[in-house]
């Protein structure tokens, strides 16, 4: 089974307009949650993790302080992404020009392979002349 992450979503770092710190209005205890706040797809505490995200990499579904994101930097023709990879999960980049067609990101740091330990990753490819958009794959062993 896998999951891929939203398109835009994982990119948004803290100061993005939209993101929600802990406190904010909204967050509800799990114990006032409705039913379908439990689904895989449902996101309680509007952190931009669904559930099935937050339990893939262990945050606190109902916290929206704990949050599982990457980051973008590029510089000379190059695009880093920066991730906090999770100990016994697959982490694999796709890649898309159009958010609609998504690729498996062609660099040799992509490939599948699970970590014993969790720690801050990078990968490194190519930067695209057009827009590119990455998007992750977090999958259970
Ligand atoms: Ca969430
Ligand atoms: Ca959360």
């Amino acid at each position: 089974m896998s999951f891929a992450t939203d398109p835009g979503v994982r990119g948004r770092r803290s100061g993005d307009p939209g993101f929600r710190a802990a406190g904010a209005s909204g967050e509800h205890d799990a114990r006032d949650a409705p039913l379908n706040s439990a689904q895989p797809t449902a996101n309680p505490d509007g952190d931009f993790n669904d559930n099935r995200t937050e339990f893939l990499v262990g945050t606190n579904p109902n916290s929206a302080s704990e949050a599982w994101t990457y980051f973008v930097t590029t510089s000379g023709g190059s695009v880093t992404l920066t991730f906090p990879r999770v100990a016994n999960r697959r982490f694999q980049v796709q890649v898309s020009t159009d958010l609609q067609t998504w690729s498996l990101w062609d660099v040799p740091a992509n490939a599948p392979s699970y970590s014993a330990t969790s720690f801050m990753d990078t990968m490194m490819g190519p930067a695209a002349g057009a827009p590119q958009f990455f998007r992750f794959e977090i999958d259970l062993p």
